[in-house]
């Protein structure tokens, strides 16, 4: 999954910039009639669509389908400075058209991340592809705070209980505590296929990664990297049990999001990972 991750993002054709020590591998998956091209607007819904283009030249049609969250195709727009996401499971057409509509609510540039679940039996379970948007307007970057354990959003407290010692692919686990604005703990709505999602960027880097918060002995939930793996668990409400499984040391930026009471709720946190 990664070596497709950093070929997808470095191996541009038509690049000068001289090679590191490993040659980019022959035709990968890429993306394909991606609209709305490079810039959009801030504030207005825009309509974003694409397809997936396979090694062989043929439009990837047939995606990962079931229970959990690892189906379909997941669209995460992340501004810069980690200060926003979006993220959706759009839908497929049968030609392959994945189509969505987003509204970039501060200008800015914005890493677009497509992470893919092919549903052919593949060697990959899943796999990224990157390009940017730039959202016209002045862009005011903001500073990555430092770790806070606790954020609220909408009302919605959640606490990260501890202090994590978190290091570089070792999966962990976060116990974070959500209580609703009465302090009562949040009853969780499946959302995507998952109680909670948890996505991970790294500062500087944009290096991804995501896990994912299922109900005891969902299926589908498990998060690979290299060898390891890890799969987040609610037992009880306003508890998450969050996987956290990250590639390369640095300052990571953590948006958790889960539904409660038809609404989704982003929560970020900035980690420090060794
Ligand atoms: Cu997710």
């Amino acid at each position: 999954m990664l070596a497709v991750a950093l070929a997808a993002c470095g191996g541009d054709a038509g690049s000068a910039a001289p090679q590191l020590a490993a040659p980019p591998p022959a035709r990968q998956f890429r993306l394909a009639a991606f609209q709305p091209g490079d810039t959009a607007e801030a504030g207005r819904p825009t309509d974003v669509s694409f397809r997936i283009d396979q090694p062989d030249g043929k439009p990837l049609t047939k995606y990962a389908t079931g229970a959990g969250p690892h189906t379909g195709v997941h669209v995460l727009f992340v501004r810069d400075d980690l200060s926003t996401i979006i993220h959706h499971h759009p839908p497929v057409q049968p030609d392959g058209t994945v189509g969505d509509k987003v509204t970039f609510k501060e200008p800015g540039r914005y890493r677009v991340v497509v992470d893919a679940y092919p549903g052919a039996p593949a060697a990959q379970k899943n796999f990224q592809l990157f390009r940017w948007i730039t959202v016209s307007g002045k862009a005011h970057a903001k500073p990555i705070p430092a770790y806070e354990p606790t954020q609220v959003v909408d009302g919605y407290k959640l606490a990260i209980e501890g202090k994590p010692a978190l290091k570089a692919l070792e999966a962990a686990f976060l116990s974070i505590t959500v209580t609703d604005p009465k302090g009562r703990p949040a009853a969780f709505t499946p959302w995507y296929g998952a109680l909670a999602h948890a996505i991970f960027f790294r500062t500087g880097t944009l290096d991804y990664f995501h896990t994912h918060v299922c109900a005891p002995g969902a299926s589908g939930c498990t998060s690979t990297l290299g060898g390891a793996q890890v799969t987040g668990t609610s037992q009880t409400p306003g508890k998450l049990e969050v996987g956290v499984l990250l590639p390369v040391p640095g300052t990571w930026r953590l948006f958790i999001q889960c539904k409660v009471r038809g609404k989704v709720l982003t929560a970020p946190f900035t980690l420090n990972v060794s």
